[in-house]
């Protein structure tokens, strides 16, 4: 079966492939010319939704969304939804990564928990939808370590590890993932 990942992120594609598995040809938004919407909802769930929808309605084909992000404790939560945003239009997350250490140094905060979160949204072309989301918690570290996977992954050391998500095997952090949470959940929200 085909499925349109409503993405235009790199990083995130070979994650979506690999935790769907084999049984599923993987086309991306991008390659299909269907531009990125703008997010303008206020949750992860509603903006994985709005993706979703967005992609398989002008596919015409059943389209997955994923809208992430990391959450930092001292932080209130911040970045979150803005996860993306706070890299800038050059998506330099270097600079993101930075800000995240900057803003617990102006609060003089030496708390370092934080979590990922993914929402994963399915649509059908001018039908329903289904939506579910995943959480995995850790702690932040600084500066950043590893050059694997993508965004914030090398300042999170998700619990019961001690390297980031930058320097672990990808098949670790697919194991107990946001992502991967996100995914476990939504076979079984299909299958029911
Ligand atoms: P699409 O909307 O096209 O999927 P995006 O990058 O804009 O791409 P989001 O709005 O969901 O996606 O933003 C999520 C951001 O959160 C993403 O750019 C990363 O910086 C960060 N993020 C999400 N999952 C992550 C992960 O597994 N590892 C590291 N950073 C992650």
């Amino acid at each position: 079966m085909r499925i349109v990942a409503a993405t235009h992120n790199p990083g995130k594609v070979p994650e979506i492939r690999a935790l769907l598995g084999g049984h599923y040809e993987v086309v991306t938004a991008g390659s299909l010319d269907i531009p990125e919407p703008d997010e303008t909802e206020t949750t992860f769930v509603g903006n994985a939704l709005l993706k979703a929808r967005h992609s398989a309605d002008l596919s015409g084909e059943v389209a997955l969304a994923d809208d992430s992000g990391l959450s930092v404790a001292a932080l209130d939560g911040a970045p979150g939804i803005y996860s993306a945003r706070w890299a800038g239009p050059d998506k330099d997350f270097a600079f993101a990564m930075r800000k995240v250490e900057e803003r617990l140094e102006e609060i003089g905060s030496d708390d370092r928990r934080a979590w990922f979160t993914s929402a994963l949204a399915v649509a059908w072309p001018n039908g329903p939808a289904v939506v579910v989301e995943g959480r995995v918690d850790g702690l932040l570290t600084f500066p950043p370590r590893g050059d694997r996977g993508f965004g914030y992954d090398p300042i999170f050391i998700p619990e019961g590890h001690s390297q980031t998500f930058g320097e672990l095997d990808p098949a670790v952090k697919d194991s107990l993932s946001h992502r991967a949470r996100a995914f476990e959940k939504l076979k079984a929200a299909l299958i029911d």
